[in-house]
């Protein structure tokens, strides 16, 4: 990738994009269920197609039924092809000796959760499945009841699936808040049943999971952008801290650059908060802040022309209030475009449309460097 000589650096984002990745760490979870039930599909839902890319993932001893996918800010543990009844002593025995080894472990390496997943539309909840749920417990896994396939119609659920809840609720078993979590992670357009429940899971998964783990599980998930955004401004205001105390002494224009390391850092940030992989993030980002780059010979400078107002406050320099303003709108049209990325709309992370990143991410700077700068 040939690298622009001003503005965003590819080097100076991997870094960033990797340090970030290491202090966010990785949130585990190990899912469980009867084949079919809509495991792959629930876990699709709620964290995106990370984990389909993932491909197969890989046992984690030989000849363990147990896999292990790992991704960016997620890893999931799961069978395969594994009957829970007649499988379930050797899952069960992989995973004994699996929490056993990870207990000397980081936290960000342990199982952090597991959800055990029945279809709701079998009407039926084995004993051996009750026997299963409490052996995770005893491993000391906080065990989060799914009911899959839900039906619901306006707020009315499925009368099969509430007493398939009730009759699991009354076993009085080793789960979170002693309840099932109902849910459908998938559209029926046939049925007219709606995707529900997987805020209401993600918020409890959430409570239950260390706290240690929760930047990773926000980076993680991809149903709660509000979230995400929350994170994001957090390193942007860092950030633009940063750019402050470095335009306190006013820098002359041609020394503009030394906001580069500050705003690509926060974009490295940025885009493992939203889950973007890196390779997307950089084109995304070459493309972005590629305008700035050729219209002028820094970032700073060029983007001085395009925000109302910034070129007759700073005379030749760059003060604290441009360098916070530009970093405050590279910062939130950064973080719009990850946005986009992650929920599909610029197309497939091998293939983005850098003609809608570039406009996007223009007009989003524009407006909130130029807001920043009125506020003063
Ligand atoms: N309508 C609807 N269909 C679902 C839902 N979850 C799963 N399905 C369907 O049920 C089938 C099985 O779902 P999977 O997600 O592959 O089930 P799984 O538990 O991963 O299955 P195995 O990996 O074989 O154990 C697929 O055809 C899905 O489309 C759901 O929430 N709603
Ligand atoms: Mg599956």
């Amino acid at each position: 990738m040939s690298e622009p000589d001003f503005g965003f650096r590819a080097s100076d984002f991997e870094t960033a994009y990797s340090e970030e990745l290491t202090s966010t760490g990785r949130f585990n979870l190990a899912i469980f269920g009867k084949t079919g039930v809509g495991k792959s599909t629930l876990i699709n839902a709620m964290f995106g197609r990370t984990v389909a890319e993932t491909g197969i993932g890989r046992p984690v001893t030989r000849d363990s039924q147990l896999y292990l996918h790992q991704s960016g800010t997620l890893g999931i543990y799961d069978t395969r092809g594994v009957e829970i009844g007649t499988d379930s002593e050797r899952v069960l025995g992989d995973l004994r000796s699996l929490v056993g080894q990870l207990e000397s472990r980081p936290l960000q390496d342990r199982i952090h959760v597991a959800w055990y997943c029945v279809r709701s539309t079998d009407a039926r909840f084995e004993d051996t499945e009750a026997r299963f749920i409490e052996a995770l417990a005893s491993l000391g896994l906080p065990v989060m009841l799914v009911l899959t396939q839900v039906g619901k119609r306006a707020e009315e659920y499925s009368p099969d699936a509430l007493a398939l809840g009730a009759a699991i609720q009354r076993r009085g078993l080793p789960i979170v808040h002693n309840r099932p979590y109902l849910t459908n992670a998938l559209r029926d357009p046939w049925l007219g049943f709606g995707v529900h429940g997987l805020q209401h899971l993600l918020d409890d998964t959430f409570v239950i999971a260390p706290a240690g783990v929760a930047r990773a599980l926000v980076a993680a998930q991809q149903i709660d952008f509000d979230r995400k955004r929350r994170a994001a401004d957090n390193r942007i205001r860092a950030a633009v801290g940063l750019a402050t105390a470095a335009g306190a002494t006013p820098i002359p224009f041609s020394d503009a650059a030394i906001l580069v390391p500050i705003q690509t850092g926060m974009m490295g940030s940025i885009a493992v908060t939203y889950g973007v992989r890196l390779d997307a993030s950089l084109v995304a980002g070459l493309a972005a802040t590629g305008l700035a780059t050729q219209a002028g010979r820094s970032v700073a400078t060029s983007l001085v022309k395009l925000v109302p107002g910034a070129g007759t406050v700073i005379g030749g320099t760059i003060n604290a209030a441009v360098a916070a303003a530009f970093t405050f709108g590279m910062g939130r049209a950064w973080r719009e475009v990850c946005e986009r990325m992650a929920k599909g709309e610029f197309g497939p992370a091998d293939a983005l449309d850098n003609e809608a990143i570039k406009s996007v991410f223009m007009a989003e700077f524009k407006r909130q460097a130029t807001n920043r700068l009125r506020r003063r």
